[in-house]
């Protein structure tokens, strides 16, 4: 598919897209794909106040009806996957397939999302007072405000948004600088989808094109009773202190450190291949990539021997080819931190294999690399940062105890797996004595979660959840009835109370 008919299938207008200061370049092959327009810091307030004037509109449309839009929304994707599939691959550089992969978690979340239009419940509880109900409800928040990252540049938003429309908010999203056509594609289809419904107020979706100091505007914004930010920790801190300095509601996904412990009775087979796919999938940029093998000392010269192997023949390359297992790094910065952690594990006493720039002949402005292992006896200082790269640690264990500890002695909680055919080790991996991560697996690898859960994970990680299970929550607000239908008016923990109306 030609750029020029991605554009066209996706609602944008090339012209339009020629026109911006923004230059957005390929990590395939650095060529230009577009010149977007930022907005000013001044147009943002009012955008704000759009969000505002269209959620009095939205809270009022019955949530089955806010479902309709979405089913709608998940219709046009549907019918896009393709192309949009496409736009990500060119601008994020991740392979085909995982793009096309991105765009099912986008249809996904927008089936469970109508789904869930239908089934906001409250709970519905006993109260200690004669001839009284108790009652939980559960109302539309407010515009909510996402700023999502470049390496899932759409389905991370969209679970925010599927979630935010139903629960009855508009959405302001900052997307990432490095995939403004993605996320303008993103928006486009979504028009599509509330044109064809009469009952959508216009600025449901506002998309803010820029650089940080604008996501600053929206998280300090009292306006925005809660902000959903994913990316770094670093930047999550920031966030995070803002907006609770005005008493606002933030929804932090940030950087993890994922580990998988594995253990001698595990299948080895499958183990090798779930490493494979969680270390260098997406080149090692998922927040839910594996980074740190603790692999059991009996096991750990036959693993490393096996990985060196599957490493060798690992295709890095055009992403659009669909022989590719990884495409480009996003940028040079990214090649320069994978280039400086490997050289910082090095000095700490690692042995690195792979890792080198690949195609650089043919590619000059852009960033392939061979995935590489790094062979490390104990967790230095190195081990215990997130680079955002197809890097991973390998760390020997003796005890089962030691590996869970090792695995917890880092400051990220993301995700975690092990892998055991051992159902007592299984089991206490995901006891409270096992992994303290917000997603725990036995016998899959730590990336490519389900929809269906909830999404996030404990300590640096921020603390959020997205996408299934009751993440919902976070887009409403609660309140708590008692509805009195006797006609006496008994005060609850027995209190007595009572005043003379009139002298009698
Ligand atoms: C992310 O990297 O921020 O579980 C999200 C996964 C994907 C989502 C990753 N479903 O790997």
């Amino acid at each position: 598919m030609k750029k020029e008919d991605i554009f066209k299938a996706l609602g944008l207008n090339s012209k339009d897209l020629s026109q911006g200061t923004r230059i957005v370049r390929s990590p395939i092959d650095g060529s230009e794909l577009g010149r977007v327009r930022d907005h000013s810091p001044t147009d943002i307030p009012f955008m704000i106040h759009k969000a505002t004037q269209s959620f009095k509109d939205w809270c009022l449309v019955p949530a089955p009806k806010r479902g309709e839009l979405i089913r709608l929304y998940g219709e046009e994707l549907r019918a896009h996957k393709e192309a949009l599939a496409t736009l990500i691959t060119l601008e994020n550089g991740k392979i085909l397939e995982e793009s096309r992969g991105e765009v099912q978690e986008m249809i996904d979340m927008c089936d469970f999302a109508v789904g869930l239009s239908r089934q906001l419940y409250g709970l519905t509880i006993a109260s200690e007072r004669p001839s009284h109900r108790m009652m939980e409800t559960w109302h539309p928040l407010g515009p909510v405000g996402v700023i999502s990252p470049f390496n899932f540049p759409v389905a991370v938003w969209c679970w925010n948004f599927a979630l935010a429309l139903v629960c009855g908010n508009p959405v302001l999203w900052k997307p990432s600088e490095k995939t403004p056509l993605t996320a303008l594609a993103a928006a486009s289809l979504f028009e599509r989808a509330a044109a064809r419904v009469s009952y959508a107020p216009p600025s449901l979706l506002q998309l803010v094109m820029g650089g940080r100091d604008l996501g600053k505007i929206l998280v300090d914004s009292p306006y925005l009773p809660l902000i959903s930010a994913t990316g770094s920790t670093t930047m999550g801190k920031a966030v995070a202190t803002s907006v609770a300095a005005r008493l606002g509601r933030s929804l932090l996904e940030l950087s993890g450190n994922n580990g998988m412990i594995l253990t001698p009775s595990a299948n080895l087979d499958l183990a090798i291949r779930a490493i494979v796919f969680s270390a260098l999938g997406t080149t090692g940029q998922r927040c839910t990539t594996l980074r740190r093998l603790i692999v059991h000392a009996s096991l750990y010269d036959q693993i490393v021997e096996r990985l060196k192997k599957v490493y060798t023949h690992v295709i890095s390359g055009n992403p659009l080819d669909p022989k590719t297992h990884m495409g480009p790094l996003l940028e040079r910065e990214s090649f320069d931190d994978m280039q400086e952690a490997l050289h910082h594990a090095q000095e700490e006493g690692g042995k690195v294999f792979g890792g080198e720039r690949l195609l650089q002949e043919v590619y000059p402005q852009a960033y392939y690399v061979r995935p590489a292992l790094v062979e490390i006896s104990v967790q230095t200082d190195i081990v215990h940062q997130e680079t955002f790269a197809p890097l991973l640690y390998v760390i020997p264990y003796q005890r089962f105890e030691e590996a869970i500890q090792l695995h917890n002695d880092v400051s990220q909680g993301l995700s975690s797996c092990v892998f055991t055919n051992d159902v007592r080790e299984a089991e206490i991996f995901l006891s409270n004595c096992g992994s303290d991560c917000g997603i725990a697996n036995v016998n899959i690898g730590p990336s490519g979660a389900e929809i269906g859960g909830a999404f996030g994970g404990e300590k640096e990680t921020g603390g959020g959840r997205e996408a299934g299970s009751d993440a919902w929550k976070n887009y409403m607000r609660r309140a708590t009835n008692t509805v009195n239908y006797s006609d006496t008016l008994p005060l609850a923990q027995g209190i007595r109370f009572e005043v003379e109306e009139s002298n009698r």
